[in-house]
């Protein structure tokens, strides 16, 4: 059973190079992630050539194949409309099409195509709205196959002028086609990391020396082990298991209208300045249990880095989770550990139990590829997006209100209108959201007990 990865625009690339380092460096038997050649299940796809072209050099070109790199000139210039419909005077599809194609290449080679994840930005032009394009057409090309998206929501306002619509209309397409979407924040990754680097700076001799700079490598470094922890093989009963999206969808995803999801990962990565001693160095197994953290440090450090209150200060409501548990060994989390991130997670309106655990004993999958010797992994459905999808959809229709930036739009054939109605969805998204998460506010005891 393999996943193919569909890595579309800048943003969604950068995480690529991170993310396909860590699964090469990884124990074998790979043959879920790569082929049998050793190339890995991806597509990679951008308007730059020169994004692609890094993140190949970075993964090793002969771990992907020619016709699964794929670029077109010219950029789409921060602009969904020109992502979705194509750039020119005569807009082809090009390299949508030729992206379809290698992403048919890749589903045939698999033994058992169990779903496409597309990882993309969708702040920008190409991997939202070029994305946009691909996960639609991949709807219609496998109707009955899981789709699932790690995608890289913008900054603060401001960062980028067409931003707010291309977001928008990007989670509206994730609302209809997908069944699962991990929606990474670029603001809150960065606070929780920076905060993780001046801890380390305090601690260590040279406190006085300031805290090293952030930049977006960290953060992609952060999205690539917090996928890599959801998605690497684990342990089970009769071998190692792959990554299994419908498992994923049926345990977080209670309903169709609310399959936005957070994914965490502890322990983080180590800030810039000391991470390319600990990404190099592989754990050997006599080392490991002096090494290994204990549950209650990561469950602390996940719990320092969960966010309890959302943008609005409303307590975070979970919807259910699942907890990847690596490296367990002869020492699981026991039943107080269990409690503590059941705790996290508070009471769930939809299921009784509002954590699924799934563990894998051996140091071999405990991604030894970053130097974990043992770490959480929770990807849960949290109700605080709905304050991220107002925000954002509250700027959208301002600008909309204003007939702003518009004409960026209506040159390829995307109408306010248009615009209106897609934000509609991701609005009604929100509300859904907001409705169970003050159902759950208005009877916490009978939901506690
Ligand atoms: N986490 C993370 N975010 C990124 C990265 N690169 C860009 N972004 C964010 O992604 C958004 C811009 O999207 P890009 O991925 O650069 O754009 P693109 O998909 O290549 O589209 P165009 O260049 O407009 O054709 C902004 O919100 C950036 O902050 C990255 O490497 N990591
Ligand atoms: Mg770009």
């Amino acid at each position: 059973m393999s996943t193919v990865f569909l890595h579309v625009g800048q943003a969604g690339n950068e995480v690529a190079a991170a993310f396909w380092k860590l699964a090469a460096a990884e124990k074998p038997p790979q043959r879920y992630l790569f082929d049998a050649r050793g190339r890995c299940r991806a597509v990679l796809v951008d308007t730059e050539a020169k994004v692609v072209r890094g993140a190949v050099a970075s993964v090793g070109a002969d771990r992907l194949h020619p016709r699964c790199a794929l670029v077109e000139q010219g950029g789409r210039g921060n602009n969904w409309a020109m992502g979705y419909h194509g750039a020119g005077d005569a807009p082809g599809r090009g390299v949508a099409d030729a992206a379809m194609e290698a992403v048919r290449w890749q589903v045939e080679g698999c033994d058992w195509f169990a779903g496409l994840t597309l990882c993309h930005s969708i702040g920008g032009g190409t991997g939202a709205g070029l994305g946009s394009l691909l996960l639609q057409e991949a709807r219609d090309a496998y109707p009955s196959q899981y789709l699932t998206a790690a995608s890289l929501s913008p900054f603060a306002a401001g960062e980028l002028p067409l931003g707010f619509y291309n977001a928008t209309l990007a989670l509206s397409f994730l609302q209809e086609y997908s069944d699962a979407v991990l929606l990474f924040d670029n603001a809150a990754m960065l606070n929780q990391l920076a905060a993780v680097a001046a801890t380390a700076s305090h601690a260590s001799s040279h406190s006085s020396r300031a805290p090293p700079r952030l930049c977006m490598r960290t953060l992609d470094e952060y999205v690539a082990r917090a996928l890599a922890g959801l998605v690497f093989p684990t342990d089970g009963a009769a071998g190692r298991r792959p990554f299994d999206a419908g498992e994923l969808v049926s345990s977080v995803c209670p309903m169709p209208s609310a399959k936005f999801l957070r994914l965490h990962s502890s322990p983080p990565p180590p800030p810039p300045s000391t991470s390319s001693t600990a990404s190099s160095s592989a754990p050997s197994s006599s080392s490991s249990a002096s090494r290994a953290p204990s549950w209650e440090t990561i469950v602390a450090d996940c719990a320092s880095r969960l966010p309890r209150y959302d943008l609005y200060h409303k307590p975070v409501v979970s919807l259910s989770s699942v907890a990847i548990a690596r490296g367990t060994g002869a020492e699981p989390p026991d039943a107080r550990v269990r409690e503590r991130v059941a705790a996290l997670m508070g009471p769930s309106p939809v299921t009784s139990s509002s954590v699924d655990w799934k563990l894998s004993s051996s140091v071999q999958t405990a991604l030894p590829s970053v130097g974990m010797h043992r770490s959480l992994t929770v990807a849960s459905n949290r109700c605080c997006v709905a304050a991220q999808m107002e925000q954002l959809v509250l700027r959208a229709q301002l600008q909309l209100s204003e007939r702003a930036y518009l004409h960026h739009y209506e040159r390829y054939g995307v109408s306010s209108d248009y615009i209106s109605s897609r934000l509609e969805l991701v609005r009604q998204v929100g509300d859904d959201y907001a409705a169970m998460s003050s159902a759950v506010a208005r009877k916490p005891s009978r939901l506690a007990s």
